[in-house]
């Protein structure tokens, strides 16, 4: 018999390559969808026949109880957020709804539903925020700098809850930042992708930027799913720092874009507004992912240089095909 998995965040970046990995292991792949008025299948149309979509939000519990009831997943990945940090000062009640209460919402649906299913968590390096430690290990004090980062916080010690007071399989993944040509374009790396990517081909004049001084540990999406997986193939559960143990600046990135493309003068093309500005910011990210190097014996496969070129290439094609 084939292993169930349940994602939560399906729909996402990280949850499209976590379907596709599990798919590849032969699972039964189910993910939870919320009702929107427009389609959130972009990125998993092309696996859409081999998975089953279930309705549900981290908001609600009743439907992630029935869920969890109805599949009796042997794996739940609790992906979904409201994962963007400028929208968490914005809407800082949602965030708190969906990123902090709705983790304790699907642990209180296992719980209820189906405990023995092992769950991971996907905790955040923005829970580091004003980094008491450089690099920051699963040791580090946390000092979150944004409501999302707080939410994230909260998610994180709820899980360690449920393992002390259930003895449920509960882990975290405190991930650093990772990305993909399937990240949204909100968020700075793919942002920088798809204007450089306009810029070079005569579509765009400016690329509007906040701080060009932050620094983060900038992985490839496809390769943190496989830690996320190796977690929950542990003897025990445990939490682990997720990264590439190297970090760059925001300004770094941009310099490596435009190389790509072939255009030296980047300045020329950058501007800063303000506006992208945060009212706290998270200043610099590097992990020390040595316990998953050598008890998941998990590496990441994808450089900093290689990420930004598989990135500009994906835009380049999407942009010169206008889509
Ligand atoms: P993402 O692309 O923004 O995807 C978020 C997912 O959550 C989407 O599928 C979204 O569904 C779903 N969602 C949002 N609100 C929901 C609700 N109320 N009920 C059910 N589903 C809801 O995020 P990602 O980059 O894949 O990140 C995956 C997870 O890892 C998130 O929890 C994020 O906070 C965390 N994380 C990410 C990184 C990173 O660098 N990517 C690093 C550390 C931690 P819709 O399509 O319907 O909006
Ligand atoms: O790409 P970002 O929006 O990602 P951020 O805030 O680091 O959060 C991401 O990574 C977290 C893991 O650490 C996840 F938990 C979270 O869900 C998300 O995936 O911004 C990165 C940096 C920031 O310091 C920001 O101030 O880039 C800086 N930045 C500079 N100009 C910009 C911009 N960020 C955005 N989004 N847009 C800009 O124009």
């Amino acid at each position: 018999m084939s292993k169930k998995a349940l994602i939560t965040g399906i729909t996402g970046q990280d949850g499209s390559y976590m379907a596709e990995f599990l798919l590849a292991k032969g699972y039964q792949v189910y993910g939870l969808t919320r009702r929107t008025s427009t389609i959130t299948t972009e990125r998993i149309k092309h696996i859409a026949a081999n998975i089953q979509l279930v309705e549900g939000d981290l908001t609600d519990q009743h439907s992630l109880t029935h869920v969890v009831r109805e599949i009796k997943p042997d794996e739940v990945y609790n992906l979904a957020a409201q994962s963007f940090v400028p929208s968490s000062f914005k809407q800082p009640v949602l965030t708190g709804e969906v990123t902090a209460l709705g983790v304790t919402r699907i642990l209180e649906a296992i719980r209820v539903g189906y405990p023995q299913a092992k769950f991971y968590q996907a905790s955040s390096s923005e829970m580091y925020g004003k980094a008491q430690e450089v690099p920051q290990t699963e040791h580090t004090p946390f000092y979150p700098r944004s409501p999302y980062g707080v939410a994230k916080l909260y998610g994180h010690w709820i899980t360690v809850n449920y393992r002390e007071s259930y003895n449920m399989f509960a882990c975290s993944g405190i991930c650093f930042n990772h990305e993909s040509p399937r990240r949204g374009t909100e968020f700075v790396t793919r942002k920088i992708t798809q204007g450089v990517a306009r810029i070079k081909l005569g579509k765009q004049k400016k690329l509007l930027m906040g701080n060009l001084d932050a620094k983060r540990d900038w992985g490839f999406a496809g390769d943190y799913v496989e830690a996320m997986w190796l977690m929950l193939q542990q003897e025990n559960p445990e939490d682990f720092v997720i990264g590439t143990g190297e970090t760059h600046s925001v300004k770094e990135f941009l310099v490596e874009a435009f190389k790509a493309v072939g255009i030296k003068n980047w300045q020329d093309w950058v501007e800063i507004d303000k506006n992208f500005y945060r009212p706290a910011e998270v200043d610099l990210l590097i992990a020390d992912p040595k316990k998953a190097f050598t008890k998941l014996n998990w590496k990441p496969k994808t450089s900093f240089s290689q990420l930004v070129a598989m990135m500009i290439k994906n835009d380049l094609k999407k942009e010169e095909a206008g889509v």
